[in-house]
């Protein structure tokens, strides 16, 4: 009698394991008054990020978007190499193409997913990756993730750095002020995408 019952409970299984689908896309955004075009990571309904239960299976499908390759790094998560989601283990991803991610989920925490290609992560190319024990639901869940923000192009950031540290080099002074050459100041500082005068914290 239990080999019966078996059956019909592989096959539901099958049929209803359907995949969360991750885009990554264009976002347009006001900061201080002005529309932005940054990055973000969606799911179809235009759920930012990514929500699963520890020992869930993690069964994403990542579309591209975008006009230009991309790939997804799962950071903090245990899992195997080559579904890292880094040009180190696996291929990124080609314009308007797809990858699909299967592997048990290990870890409980609060993670986040980022773009590991190019300048998307600078873009805002991230979302939350929150994986909650199984008892979790019982709290009201929070997800505030800052995010540092520039109406320059990374472009443009990256060719002034470069510039400040061999000015920086020559004069022999970058010990002397303290200063990282890497520091950059940004335009504003986001919260969920949003500018802190208009809080956005509640997903
Ligand atoms: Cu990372």
């Amino acid at each position: 009698m239990k080999n019966k019952l078996i059956i019909p409970i592989l096959l539901t299984n099958l049929i209803f394991a359907i995949p969360t689908v991750l885009h990554v896309k264009k976002k347009l955004i006001s900061v201080n008054g002005k529309s932005a075009n940054v990055l973000t990571i969606e799911q179809n309904k235009g759920k930012w990020g990514y929500y699963a239960k520890n020992s869930d299976i993690f069964d994403v499908i990542v579309k591209n978007d975008l006009n230009n390759p991309t790939i997804i790094h799962w950071h903090g998560l245990t899992l195997p190499n080559n579904q890292d989601g880094t040009e180190l283990t696996q291929l990124v991803i080609p314009a308007h193409g797809e990858y699909h991610y299967n592997f048990k989920l290990k870890d409980t925490g609060t993670f986040w997913m980022h773009s590991h290609e190019g300048f998307q992560e600078a873009m805002l190319a991230e979302a939350p990756l929150i994986i909650e024990a199984q008892d979790d639901s019982n709290y009201k869940q929070v997800i505030v993730m800052f995010q540092g923000f520039n109406f320059k192009s990374p472009e443009e950031i990256l060719t002034k750095i470069k510039k400040n540290a061999k000015k920086f080099a020559n004069m022999h002074m970058d010990m002397k002020m303290g200063r990282d050459l890497n520091d950059t100041n940004f335009d504003a500082y986001l919260t969920n995408y949003h500018t802190p005068d208009i809080p956005h914290y509640f997903l």
